[in-house]
């Protein structure tokens, strides 16, 4: 039997912790390849959760419980990942969160899909079979859903629906390759990035539906604002779709700035102000974009490569303002000339910022 390991995060749990391992080894009598161990990960809980894991662990030989320092969910995960490896032979770990709010029933199907293939497990609130609590108020629906789906186009990874799921089983080799890279992420935070790291090493990962229950006793931990800020920091930083969002802003501003003096106040004739300021937006758009959006794929320095990229690149901004050009005229035909503004801003966000977003993928900064 090979040995999965229940890692359940604590802090002020003494409510729940009880009822939950319960339920977890119920499970047992379900698997027939899989052995199942829980270790609590008990931050210094004042209301006495470890007291409650010590008395339980004199009955149950698969009950661990790590007691550490209060220093966020996150780095209570790192060391309960590196004491499953260490000490419990662990060929999976779950993370779970210890309030109730995940169903250990639903432990088998994780392990059904690891013994079909499966690296990454995710326990996924918005695919269908899946919810969150109906009662919850339109706000924290709101922020939940849109949270994700932030994080989903950010990373450029749509077919992963939920990015900031507590409830997963993830393979040994996936953990041991990144739990080192993960120490900079002490918060709930630590989710997104978890995740993103295990797609960068090419893990499978597969979804299965949950339901999320509401807890109904001891009080939420997470700090709100402070999971936002770090979030859209993560994603800010690490995403190379929000990188080149920005440069194609900055490369608009350029465009219309130089557009604006050239033809308002150097006198120049349309048709050279317009060719000169676009040009100007497009070769600022190639450097910020091989310089940042895309600094992980580079370009090598060598001067003919950089000749033909810029060609190609030139091409296919030709090809969005074809598309662009297009499809105004399109609309406008459709629907009158009157909302030229909405066609336009509708055509760059749905059709050109995906169009260029893709072919510079494919074509320009082609994974290595
Ligand atoms: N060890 C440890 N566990 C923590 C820490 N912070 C939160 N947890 C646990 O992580 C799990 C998830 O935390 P919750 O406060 O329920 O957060 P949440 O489930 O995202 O939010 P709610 O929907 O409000 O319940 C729970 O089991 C907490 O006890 C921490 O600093 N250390
Ligand atoms: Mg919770």
């Amino acid at each position: 039997m090979k040995t999965a390991v229940i890692i359940l995060p604590t802090y002020n749990e003494s409510k729940n912790i009880e009822t939950l391992i319960e339920q977890i080894f119920l499970q047992q009598k379900k698997l027939k390849l899989w052995s199942l161990s829980v270790l609590v990960v008990d931050s210094s809980s004042p209301d006495g959760t470890a007291q409650i894991v010590k008395k339980i662990k004199n009955s149950q030989p698969k009950l661990h419980l790590l007691e550490t320092k209060k220093e966020g969910l996150g780095k209570a995960y790192i060391q309960g990942f590196t004491h499953s490896l260490s000490h419990l032979s662990a060929e999976v770990v779950f993370e779970m969160d210890a309030d109730l709010s995940h169903d250990p029933d639903k432990i088998p199907e994780f392990l059904g899909e690891i013994d079909k293939g499966a690296d990454f497990v995710i326990g996924a609130r918005y695919i269908p079979g899946g919810s969150i609590p109906k009662d919850w108020a339109f706000h924290r629906k709101l922020f939940s859903v849109f949270g994700n789906l932030i994080v989903r186009v950010g990373m450029m990874k749509l077919s992963v629906t939920d990015w900031t799921s507590g409830f997963r089983a993830i393979k040994k080799w996936v953990v041991s390759e990144i739990t080192p890279e993960l120490h900079n992420y002490s918060g709930y935070v630590f989710q997104v990035a978890l995740l993103d790291k295990a797609l960068k090493k090419k893990a499978k990962i597969v979804e299965i539906p949950i339901h999320f229950s509401d807890r109904k006793y001891g009080v939420s931990k997470i700090n709100s604002v402070q999971y936002i800020v770090q979030t859209l920091i993560y994603v800010f930083t690490k995403s190379s779709f929000i990188r080149y969002v920005i440069v194609g802003l900055v490369g608009a501003v350029l465009d219309f700035g130089i557009s604006y003096v050239l033809i308002e106040k150097v006198n120049l004739y349309l048709w050279l102000a317009t060719l000169i300021s676009a040009e100007t937006a497009i070769i600022s758009n190639f450097l910020f974009n091989n310089f940042w959006s895309f600094s992980h794929k580079k370009l090598e320095t060598k001067f003919s490569l950089y000749v033909s990229k810029f060609a190609k690149f030139n091409i296919i901004s030709v090809g969005s303002l074809a598309i662009q050009a297009g499809g105004i005229e399109f609309f406008g035909y459709l629907f009158g000339r009157k909302y030229w503004y909405f066609y336009k801003i509708f055509i760059l966000a749905f059709i050109v910022i995906p169009y260029s977003y893709i072919l510079y993928n494919k074509i320009i900064w082609k994974e290595k």
